[in-house]
């Protein structure tokens, strides 16, 4: 498939997905996030694809936001559609049964910190700087962020943050939780490139299993303990527990195909 506003490359494994779009700092349009839904996709459906990474091309921005210029002139029911298009995407990360990475290489702003936390594990180069600032621009954030800021930095600060529209720093980005860790840009992809070859040499059925769990913990018409008991008895059924056992049994390591 070809994209326009959005590179696609895949090695050992990881698919990484670039927003490309420097001269805009990576501001997301509409065709933007159908690129991102779209390659997301074709990474849940490759099954020598284990894993993803998100980030920005260039050494400025992760993503600077919605593209501002795009939907300056939008009505209600354009805000709405489009939020719920968005909404749809982002949920497609969150969910999706294979570990998904932001590596944040500078701003995250608006849109793009959204982005970064429908991921499940955010990494931070050192000029990386987070925040939601819509209310200075008059609107709320529409992708998420009011939901997942608080469920990642908790009720408070995220108020504080979605209030004021302040942007925080990497390392305040860490104390409050939003960030995994932080390293120096020069080292950013090849640290989070490190720590997701990690994850995937698990049991990939596992891992979404546990994707699954965590997900559901958050979710209003899920429990996210039935999901533990359901999933935890699944993974005795799985082609990846018999090899799992069976590897630290005969001392070797697992080889393991998700099944
Ligand atoms: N949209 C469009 N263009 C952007 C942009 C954005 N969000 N952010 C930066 N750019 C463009 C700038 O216009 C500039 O373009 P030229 O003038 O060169 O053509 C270029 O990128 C470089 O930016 P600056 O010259 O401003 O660079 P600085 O280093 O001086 O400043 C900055 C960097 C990140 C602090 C600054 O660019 C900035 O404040 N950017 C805007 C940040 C922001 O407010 N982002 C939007 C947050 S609100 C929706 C759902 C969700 C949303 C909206 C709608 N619906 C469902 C409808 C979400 C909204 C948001 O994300």
């Amino acid at each position: 498939m070809n994209f326009e506003n959005i590179l696609t490359e895949s090695e050992n494994g990881i698919f990484i997905i670039t927003i490309n779009r420097p001269k805009q700092l990576n501001a997301l349009t509409k065709s933007t996030i159908k690129e991102v839904g779209a390659a997301v996709k074709i990474a849940n459906g490759d099954e020598n694809i284990r894993g993803i990474i998100i980030t920005g091309s260039g050494e400025k921005a992760f993503i600077a936001g919605a593209d501002i210029k795009e939907f300056a002139n939008f009505s209600v029911e354009q805000g709405k559609e489009l939020s719920a298009h968005g909404h749809d995407v982002f949920n497609s990360v969150e969910n999706s049964h294979k570990p998904v990475i932001a590596a944040v290489n500078g701003f995250a702003l608006g849109g793009g910190c959204e982005l970064a936390m429908a991921c499940h594990i955010r990494i931070a180069s050192d000029n990386a700087k987070f925040g939601q600032p819509e209310v200075s621009l008059g609107v709320i954030p529409g992708y998420g962020g009011t939901q997942r800021m608080a469920q990642l930095i908790g009720k408070s600060k995220a108020f504080e943050l979605l209030m004021t529209g302040d942007m925080i720093d990497a390392n305040e980005a860490e104390r409050l939780g939003l960030a995994n860790h932080v390293v120096e840009q020069a080292n950013l992809m090849e640290f989070t490139k490190k720590l997701l070859t990690k994850i995937i040499k698990k049991s990939p059925y596992a891992i979404g299993k546990v994707i699954s769990c965590i997900n559901d913990s958050y979710s209003n018409d899920k429990n996210g303990f039935d999901t533990e008991i359901n999933e935890f008895g699944n993974c005795f059924g799985s082609a990846d527990f018999k090899e799992g056992t069976s590897a630290f049994l005969e001392k070797r390591k697992a080889i393991f195909t998700g099944k």
